[in-house]
């Protein structure tokens, strides 16, 4: 194993790229929250937390903010968002840097996404001049039917360590043509990113302020804590709806209080995300397509590819090309070229990888790979060589989300019996087929194949566009953000009938005449 070539000086670093990034140094320095690197475990910054009393302040505001923002057109609330994407792209380099810095990405996949934020607000500034509704044809003459979506209200916005920035974006830019006003509630582990990301937002304000826009105070709000600031902003009664991104288990707990009083939820939860490597794939690229889907991002995306079933006819060449990629791929420094897997976000990461490369074991499991790599040179953070699972069947481990890179593989000899088996996990996000037999693939995408939120043929379930619907179904919590027509979710509709005529013929042909 050769160095992890890891980085020197990294707070410095953070420290000078926040500065440059526009975030108010007093918000670094004595708080309770410590901001560390997953990439040395270093401590960078000690953030201020907002109390139980901020929060709620800061809900009143944006809901004060939505009451005055709702009511611009929908194509001038669109112009913020343009200004917010060249704020971006002015400073991809820096904040995709520091997405890196403080997630542990390698560089492309730090810049990637950034890019995932620009593209959001392109399709967003787009949107801002349609958010259409029908018109119906009615049963009665000289009537006109049509629906109008309005505005919601604050929307509140969960998002984990992993999509520190993008995920945020991709509701808050729809949320904000849509004429509401967002609050955020980031993951403890990536405040940097987010006191970030909405300098950037403040300075488009300042710019659209200044232009005449009429943006109000606290229309992007972010609030920083931990637990109990989530809890209040799901329990708020005048947050109406909540995009909470992370496990099941937070899921679990969210749905419900929301659900609760009535308020809206999208939730993008846990994936088990899987492929089907039929008899006639393409084999380099299916070698391709998994080892980005497996590896990239350390495991760490919710669409992961974790569980291959492998035709037996291509098993025994597939398979030991898979492993000699697993034991040739570059770990360490993420900002390094070359670097293809950095590290795990933190020690919690590491230790659930390891229980679940053991239970893999104890159910039958042989196991490559999977052992941390570095360790004497980086003490606090958690490098690992990524693990390829050989498992007899689909058992123990490989029914939950290790959210690691484990790869579970798995023999199949029967199409049918492969499919079943696809959809036999609690888990419905992504999912992928690698095949050229045309029946095949579209069996897979057809109503009796995956029962995925995203179904690809010969791609990996990851690195989707935003142009799509982003969710899934099952206990990946049903949510879509992002692209198609997600955008109804953060609007009202109102049906509207309209009477033209002097006469008032009723539905149905009731007869109520007094
Ligand atoms: C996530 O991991 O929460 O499809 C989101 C992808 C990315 C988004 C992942 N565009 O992999």
């Amino acid at each position: 194993m050769t160095s992890l070539n890891l980085p020197k000086g990294v707070a410095a670093e953070v420290t000078s790229l926040l500065k440059d990034l526009g975030v108010d140094a007093a918000r670094l320095s004595g708080g309770t929250l410590a901001a560390r690197t997953p990439i040395t475990g270093e401590t960078v910054a000690h953030v201020k937390e907002d109390a139980p009393d901020a929060a709620r302040a800061a809900i009143d505001g944006a809901q004060t903010a939505f009451l005055a923002w709702r009511s611009i057109p929908a194509p001038q609330r669109g112009e913020l968002v343009r200004l917010f994407g060249e704020e971006l792209r002015a400073k991809k380099a820096e904040l995709g840097h520091l997405v890196s810095l403080e997630a542990g990405k390698i560089t492309s996949e730090g810049l990637g996404e950034v890019q995932e934020m620009i593209d959001i607000c392109d399709f967003a500034v787009g949107l801002s001049r349609q958010l259409y509704g029908l018109t119906i044809a009615t049963e009665r003459a000289d009537h006109r039917m049509m629906e109008t979506w309005h505005p919601l209200g604050v929307t509140g916005i969960i998002s984990a360590f992993n999509f520190p920035v993008a995920v945020w974006a991709w509701n808050a830019a729809l949320a904000l043509v849509c004429g509401n006003s967002t609050v955020w509630k980031p993951s403890e582990k990536t405040p940097l990113t987010a006191l970030a990301t909405v300098a950037l937002f403040d300075k488009a304000v300042a710019r659209y302020n200044a232009n005449g826009g009429k943006a109000p105070a606290g229309l992007a709000a972010l609030i920083i804590g931990g637990r109990e600031i989530g809890e209040l902003l799901v329990d708020h009664k005048n947050v109406p709806l909540v995009s909470a991104t992370g496990s099941t288990a937070m899921g679990r707990a969210v749905g419900p209080r929301l659900a609760g009083r009535f308020a809206r939820a999208i939730l993008e939860l846990g994936g088990n995300n899987a492929a089907i490597v039929c008899p006639s794939a393409d084999l380099d690229l299916t070698l391709r397509g998994v080892a980005f889907a497996a590896m990239g991002t350390a495991g760490q995306r919710c669409t992961t590819l974790r569980r291959l079933f492998v035709h037996d006819s291509v098993y025994d060449t597939l398979v030991p090309r898979l492993k000699k990629a697993y034991g040739s791929v570059t770990i360490g420094n993420p900002m390094t070229t070359g670097t293809l897997v950095g590290p795990l976000i933190d020690k919690g990461a590491f230790t659930g990888m390891q229980k679940a490369l053991e239970a893999a074991k104890a159910a039958g499991g042989t196991v490559t790979g999977g052992d941390r790599v570095g360790e004497a040179e980086a003490a606090d953070a958690f490098y690992v060589r990524p693990a390829l699972v050989e498992m007899p069947g689909q058992s123990g481990p490989v029914e939950h989300e290790t959210f690691a890179p484990i790869l579970y593989v798995i023999r199949y000899t029967d199409f049918e019996a492969v499919l079943a088996l696809h959809n036999a996990v609690p888990q419905g996000l992504s999912s992928s087929i690698f095949t050229n037999d045309l029946r095949e693939a579209e069996t897979f995408l057809s109503v009796r194949g995956s029962d995925c939120g995203i179904a690809n043929v010969n791609i990996g379930p990851s690195g989707a566009e935003i142009g799509g619907a982003f969710g899934g179904e099952k206990e990946t919590g049903g949510g879509r953000e992002s692209g198609s027509d997600s955008w109804k979710a953060y609007m009202r509709r109102a049906t509207n009938t309209i009477n033209y005529g002097k006469t008032l013929p009723l539905a149905q042909g009731v007869k109520f005449d007094v």
